[in-house]
This record gives structure tokens, sequence and C-alpha cells, in this order.
């Protein structure tokens, strides 16, 4: 029988105090995704760096369930992009996602296979819908601190990685001239 839960995320830690597993993700787990490869492969020669963690809280992946956990993005950046998540459209399309930032800065990358775009800024206290169709990428822009969010999603959704890491989403958010910056992803082709 289910038994309803709670479990806290106590900040400025933010890691939460139940979680049924974490997952790490490294520079090396993103090879093909940042624009500036030379830079990519000198700073993975030099250590492969943590980018992100995700702490899930597992339920059954069916219809009705939800899944939901902490995403954490470190600060960091290859050449002058920030550091990110792999992102992905989810494998059932209709199905959409709740995110609410705990603490940081920085973007949710978003676009839809029929082209649309959307790069919305996240900051604590924001909550983020991110509707059925639109693949999502979060980029920390901090300089010190971890971006921080809670996500919760159908739990048949499923994750499709493959498209993005074909070619990268349409934008990228970067450390411009004159500071953060979104701008057309040269390697993206129609
Ligand atoms: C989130 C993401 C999490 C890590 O749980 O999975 O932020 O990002 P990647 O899955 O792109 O590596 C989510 O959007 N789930 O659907
Ligand atoms: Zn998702």
């Amino acid at each position: 029988m289910d038994i309803p839960f709670t479990f806290t995320v106590p900040l400025p830690t933010a890691v939460p105090t139940r979680a049924d597993k974490h997952l790490e993700r490294r520079l090396s787990a993103l090879k093909g995704q940042f624009l500036d490869t030379e830079r990519y492969q000198a700073m993975l020669a030099e250590e492969d760096r943590l980018v992100y963690e995700v702490y899930e809280i597992h339920r059954p992946e069916v219809p009705g369930e939800l899944l939901l956990g902490i995403s954490v993005v470190h600060p960091g950046q290859v050449g002058q992009e920030f550091f990110m998540t792999k992102g992905h459209f989810h494998t059932v399309l209709d199905t959409a996602e709740i995110y609410y930032v705990l603490k940081g800065e920085g973007f949710m990358v978003m676009e839809t296979p029929e082209g649309a775009c959307s790069v919305e800024a996240l900051t604590p206290g924001k909550v983020l819908y991110v509707p059925p169709r639109w693949g999502h990428r979060s980029v920390c822009t901090a300089r010190q601190d971890d971006l921080v969010t809670l996500f919760i999603y159908p739990a048949n959704a499923g994750h499709d990685y493959g498209t993005i890491e074909q070619q990268g989403f349409r934008k990228l958010v970067i450390e411009g001239a004159a500071g953060i910056e979104v701008i057309d992803n040269p390697r993206w082709k129609q």
C-alpha cells in the first residue's frame, strides 16, 4: 500500500532528506554539447569536473504517477558557455513538467520540434511550467552558487536525449562581452 510521504530540502546545502537515486553528470557525459570543443577537450584532459547532480524519488513509471526530485547545476564554464544539463525531450512528447527554483541563478532553454523556442530566466521562488512538446535544458549562470530546482513530471514521460545530442538546442547561453547573452547556436541546422 502506498503511504503519503514528505521530505525536505534544507537550504543552503539543498540536499534533499530523501532520495532513491543520486546521479552525477560530469563533463565527459556532455560530449559534443559545448560549442568550444577545443576548450572542452583541454578541460576534460585536466579533470572530469562535476557539472550537475540529480536526486530522484522513485515511483512506478505509469500514467497517474509523478516523478520528482532535485536538480543541482554547478557553476562553471566551457569557454564562454555556462555549465548546463544535457537537456532532453520527453519520449512521450505530450507530457509537461514543472520546475520550482529553490536557489541560484540561471536559465531554462526550451524548444519544440515544430521550431518554437523560449529561454526563461530562473531566479529563486520562480515557478516554470514547461508545456508538453517543449525540450528543456537548465543552465547555471551564477559565478559561485549552484542552480537548484525541484522538478515534477508525469512518471510515464521517459527521456529522449538523442535528438538534442545531435545538434544541441537552437539557443545557447554564453558569457559575452556585455555580460550574459542568449545567442543562436551556430551548429544548429534547419
Ligand atoms: C529533470 C532533468 C534533470 C537533469 O529531472 O532530468 O534536471 O537533466 P537531464 O535529464 O537533461 O540530464 C527533468 O527534466 N526530467 O524530465
Ligand atoms: Zn524533463
